[in-house]
C-alpha cells in the first residue's frame, strides 16, 4: 500500500553532518521526498512529539535532546513506506541494529540514534500534520 511516514534527521544526526547521507539513501532506496523542513523544536514542542513516551524514564532526556539543537524533519511517500524507512533507520538500540542500517553505522546509543520514524500508519496520521499542512507535501504526480 502506497503510503507516507514521518522522517526526522535528529539534533546528533545535523550535527555530525549526516543530512545529506540520510535524504540520499531515502532518495535511493526510492522513498520520494514529499516534504521537507529544517525545526528547532522547543521542550515543548518535544513534548508534545512525544507525548506517548511521556510516562518512560527517558522521557526528560529524550525531549531535552530533540530541542537541544536544529533537526530536519521530512514526510517520505512509497509502496510500504513506513517499514522500508524503519528497516533503512535499524533497531531503536544500535548495538542491536542490523549492519548497514543508519543506526548501526552513525548513532552513538539508544537516545542519540540519529533519525526517527513513524512506527505505524497512526503514529504518521499524528506526526505529519505535527510539522507539516497540506500546502507543505507535494506527492508524487503533483505540480
Ligand atoms: P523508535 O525511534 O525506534 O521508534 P521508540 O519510539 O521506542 O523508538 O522511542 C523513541 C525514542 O526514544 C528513540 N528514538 C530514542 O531516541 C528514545 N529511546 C527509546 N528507548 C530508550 C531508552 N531505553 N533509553 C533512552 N532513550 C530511549
Amino acid at each position: 500500500m502506497r503510503e507516507r511516514t514521518l522522517a526526522i534527521v535528529k539534533p546528533d544526526g545535523v550535527g555530525k553532518g549526516l543530512i545529506g547521507e540520510v535524504l540520499r539513501r531515502y532518495e535511493q532506496q526510492g522513498l520520494r521526498i514529499i516534504g521537507l523542513k529544517m525545526v528547532c523544536l522547543s521542550k515543548v514542542a518535544a513534548e508534545g512529539f512525544y507525548q506517548v513516551h511521556r510516562e518512560r524514564p527517558f522521557f526528560q532526556s529524550l525531549t531535552t535532546f530533540m530541542a537541544s539543537g536544529p533537526a530536519v524533519v521530512l514526510v517520505l511517500e512509497g509502496e510500504d513506506a513506513i517499514n522500508r524507512h524503519r528497516a533503512l533507520m535499524g533497531a531503536t538500540d544500535p548495538k542491536q541494529a542490523d549492519p548497514g542500517t543508519l543506526r548501526r553505522e552513525f548513532a552513538d546509543d539508544i537516545e542519540h540514534n540519529i533519525v526517527h520514524g513513524s512506527d505505524s500508519a497512526e503514529s504518521a496520521a499524528f506526526e505529519i500534520p505535527y510539522f507539516f499542512n497540506a500546502l507543505e507535501l507535494y506527492p508524487a504526480g503533483g505540480s
